[in-house]
């Protein structure tokens, strides 16, 4: 595996590619091109300008997340060929570039979704929670509203103001959307794009649905074991993968975590490693990445991904907002660079320990 963390760029990033390179063990970033919209092509000049930024500070670009999927080929509606087309072209270009790994999902609407995002813990740190309750008395139209006074002034990942800005709209084009209609459409996309990611050797990761079930009545596939089987089946190729991501699989109690892990190896592309803490099976909180701050078994999970010889990136993913830093929720610097840290010690260990035998 090699140690990377998120990076949303210069422009949009509170944190610095001078600072990722300090974390011990990290060496690549996870990035993206933060200000393109869904459905617009990434150019190669971009891409290359990016690409050497990075570089520059001694680092790489270990894969992309995200390139975001237009609604259009998620409705299915008839000009998702339009954006189909300009996904190839963006995966082509990526492809030019030696960068061949690339996160995206596939929710209708919403991206990640909680309820607060600096809900405080009992050491004072913030951090991004989640209940059922607090969603099942929200108007979706105001969700957005409702959590964007606590980003810290940040552009929420996957929560592009413009498409927030026609949320009824929405709605209202996804309501023939099942989820057989959303597996058919995802199958359509996928079969599309293979052919580029066969020949630029593209992993297509999909991230899971976070939570990891329905959340305003919209349709949510990517959510357990079963159904990311149907996924890889439905299109049956190395290159159509996913992003184990632990905290999005885990918040449904039922997902086994590194059982699922096991039975995913060789298309697991990438991992976001992280912990939850639950007060009810629907109300939770994010936890430090260390096991006893939560309820995951953050050895087990390791061992498993080291079990099936994951090759690919890791990333810790959201952490808690301490010292005092100011930035966007889940992105800050130094909790993640705690996570980064304490899963290499972890792998570290699983690692001598099967060596010595
Ligand atoms: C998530 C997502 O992993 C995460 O941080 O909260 O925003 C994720 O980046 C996207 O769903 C991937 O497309
Ligand atoms: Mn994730």
């Amino acid at each position: 595996m090699e140690m990377t963390l998120r990076w949303f760029g210069s422009q949009f990033d509170t944190v610095t590619l001078k600072q990722i390179r300090q974390i011990p063990g990290v060496t690549g970033v996870i990035t993206t091109l933060y200000d393109t919209t869904p459905g617009e092509v990434w150019t190669r000049e971009k891409i290359r300008a990016l690409k050497e930024e990075v570089e520059a500070s001694g680092l790489h670009i270990s894969g992309i997340e995200s390139v975001n999927i237009h609604d259009a080929i998620k409705i299915g509606s008839e000009d998702r060929d339009l954006y189909i087309d300009n996904y190839i072209e963006t995966l082509k270009n990526l492809g030019e570039e030696d960068i061949h790994l690339v996160c995206y999902n596939f929710m209708p609407v919403f991206d990640w979704t909680r309820t607060e995002l600096a809900r405080v813990r009992p050491d004072g740190s913030t951090v991004l929670a989640y209940t059922q309750e607090a969603i099942d008395a929200l108007d979706p139209e105001k969700m957005f509203a409702s959590i964007s006074g606590d980003a810290n002034g940040a552009i929420l990942p996957g929560w592009e103001p413009e498409r927030m800005a026609k949320i009824k709209e929405l709605f209202a084009l996804y309501k023939d959307v099942d989820d057989e209609k959303l597996f058919a459409n995802l199958k359509y996309f996928l079969e599309r794009i293979m052919p580029v990611c066969d020949a630029y050797n593209i992993n297509m990761a999909i991230h899971p649905d976070d939570p990891a079930w329905s959340v305003f009545g919209l349709p949510r596939i990517i959510i357990n074991l079963e159904n990311i089987q149907r996924m890889m089946k439905m299109v049956d190729n190395p290159h159509n993968g996913v992003t184990f991501c632990a905290g999005s699989y885990g918040t449904n109690r039922e997902n086994d975590l590194p059982t699922m892990i096991r039975a995913l190896k060789g298309r697991i592309h990438f991992a976001h490693v992280r912990n939850l803490k639950f007060h009810s099976d629907d109300n939770f909180e994010e936890a430090a990445h260390l096991s006893s701050d939560g309820d995951f078994d953050m050895y087990e999970i390791m061992k498993a991904l080291y079990d099936i010889e994951f090759e690919g990136p890791i990333r810790p993913d959201h952490g808690r907002m301490i010292w005092d830093e100011v930035a966007m929720p889940g992105y800050g610097l130094y909790d993640r660079a705690l996570g980064a840290t304490y899963l290499n010690g972890l792998w570290e260990a699983i690692d001598k320990s099967q060596k010595r035998g």
